[in-house]
């Protein structure tokens, strides 16, 4: 990151904007550059090396083909979908980008400040990507945006390539406003809150029926996405390889802030193969594994913990993988960490036998809720049977203390947000039944907190989550990230191996 000796130009919401002040310091300590230097800097350059577009190249159809359902379900309405300004994360730095799931579902793009028009055409629509071409040799901008500047950010595809790449009419932002103009007054479905430049262009537009059409829309993975969904999770379960095989190296130095120290293995992992981590990775030793999402990660490792690991990979698609193991830290179960795990582990297995079409959302979770609770009970830990506390009668005395240990939900549904389909109504997703091609998790955990009274000691500050990625299909549940290993010899074996073999990149 540089800053001295370039003068740095900030161009808050229009990004076409290059003119530099009078002396030509952009922002505070910039050294000035006078006429004389604009000119002989801006001169003899051929164009900037151009920049390949990232997507795959089968995505276009597939996008096409996730439009044409919009576009059936907002007849004559005009849609607007950006994928997002960037965001200041202090002073002049802003954060890593990352488009709008509704976006980059729509188009396979994930551009910083594009926007996707679908006109209304003849009963359909017509759809133009509008994208931002970076300021190139010839022009100041070249040197002096920062945030623009194909010199200071690298190149961007150009628009012929990203049209040809996506399959789509593309033309450049700096059109967006006359484009839209004659629709200033129209019924605009608008994905607002994420581009406050493009929202002040249709002041009336609505963003709720695109959120919820989107949204419902996409609990159907199609098979691109499913790929895709794979994808992520291959690269999850060699990341789970990274810290594991890590772990020996992490308790041999004393385990100080180990956490943080898996995190970033991880992190290195999911960069390396993807965007980004699709959620803040959760990395908890010991108790902290009882703090539902620890993203703290500071604390220590040391012999004799359960690390409950929960973490995924995004792909570049933006699509995300959501997986949890729970391992001992050195490889070897204490009785009654097995016991706590194994119950965890049916628990699982039942919920996810649930996960099949036609079936309603939460039956994995109240398959996998009777057995821990089912557990608690025979521990001598619930004072009730399973029966009265998984009643559905919230008012019976006893109903829901299994809570207390099991603290959430099992599932949700998950895609390019790990938390996918958020703006679908319930009478579709919690309440709905499942269908082919919807992906969930199915994740239950036991959580005993360091200071619960009503647990025996031996069991305070231990936690378990399983967590696996399943597809539903016509037939058996199909699961993503079935690379992990889940039962506790085997898991104990899978350690042993990964930490006898090499780091594969
Ligand atoms: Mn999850």
């Amino acid at each position: 990151m540089s800053e001295i000796d370039a003068p740095a130009e900030a161009s808050d919401t229009d990004p076409s904007q290059t003119a530099p002040s009078e002396t030509g310091a952009t922002a505070s300590h910039d050294i000035a550059m006078p006429q004389g230097m604009r000119e002989a800097l801006t001169a003899n350059w051929d164009p900037a090396p151009p920049t390949p577009h990232r997507s795959r190249a089968d995505a276009g159809p597939y996008a096409a083909g996730r439009r044409a359902k919009v576009s059936a379900a907002l007849r004559d309405r005009l849609i607007v979908v950006p994928a997002g300004s960037l965001k200041v994360r202090a002073n002049d730095t802003e954060y890593p980008f990352r488009a709008s799931s509704t976006f980059a579902w729509l188009t396979a793009e994930t551009a910083a400040e594009a926007v996707l028009v679908m006109y209304p055409d003849g009963g359909g629509h017509r759809s133009v990507l509008y994208v931002l071409e970076y300021v190139g040799p010839g022009e100041l901008g070249y040197f002096t945006d920062r945030l623009h500047g194909a010199l200071w950010v690298g190149n961007v595809p150009t628009r012929t390539e990203v049209g040809e790449r996506l399959m789509i009419e593309v033309r450049g932002r700096d059109a967006l406003g006359g484009d839209l103009e004659p629709y200033r007054d129209a019924e605009a479905a608008i994905l607002t809150g994420f581009d406050p430049s493009v929202d002040a262009l249709l002041p009336r537009g609505t963003a709720t029926d695109l959120e919820r059409i989107a949204d419902e829309l996409r609990l159907t993975k199609d098979e691109w996405e499913i790929a895709r969904l794979q994808d992520a999770c291959d690269a999850t379960t060699r990341g789970f390889e990274d810290i594991v095989r890590e772990l020996p190296m992490v308790l041999a130095r004393g385990g100080r802030r180990g956490e943080r120290w898996l995190e970033g293995t991880f992190w290195r992992r999911a960069r390396q193969e993807g965007n980004d981590v699709g959620y803040g990775s959760i990395l908890g030793a010991g108790h902290h594994g009882t703090v539902l999402h620890w993203t703290h990660n500071d604390g220590d490792i040391v012999p004799g913990q359960l690390l409950l690991a929960d973490m995924g990979v995004e792909t570049n698609s933006l699509h995300t993988a959501d997986v949890t193991r729970t391992f001992p830290v050195t490889g070897e179960w204490t009785p009654t960490q097995r016991r706590m795990y194994e119950a965890v582990r049916e628990a699982q297995a039942a919920g996810i036998a649930e996960a099949k079409s036609g079936a309603d959302f939460l039956a994995a979770h109240r398959a996998a809720t009777w057995v821990l609770a089912d557990h608690l009970h025979s521990w001598g830990i619930l004072p009730v049977t399973a029966e009265v506390s998984c009643s559905t009668d919230l008012e019976r005395p006893g109903a829901g203390l299994h809570r207390r240990y099991t603290l959430h939900g099992v599932s949700h549904m998950l895609g390019i947000d790990v938390h996918d389909c958020a703006a679908a109504r319930d009478e579709v997703y919690r309440d709905g039944p499942l269908a082919p091609g919807y992906v969930l998790t199915v994740e239950p955990g036991l959580y005993f907190q360091l200071n619960d009274r009503s647990v025996p000691a031996e069991f305070r500050g231990l936690a378990v989550r399983i967590e696996d990625d399943i597809l539903v299909t016509d037939g058996d549940p199909v699961n993503l990230s079935v690379g992990l290993p889940r039962a506790p010899d085997e898991i104990t074996a899978w350690m042993a191996d990964i930490q006898a073999s090499p780091a594969s990149i």
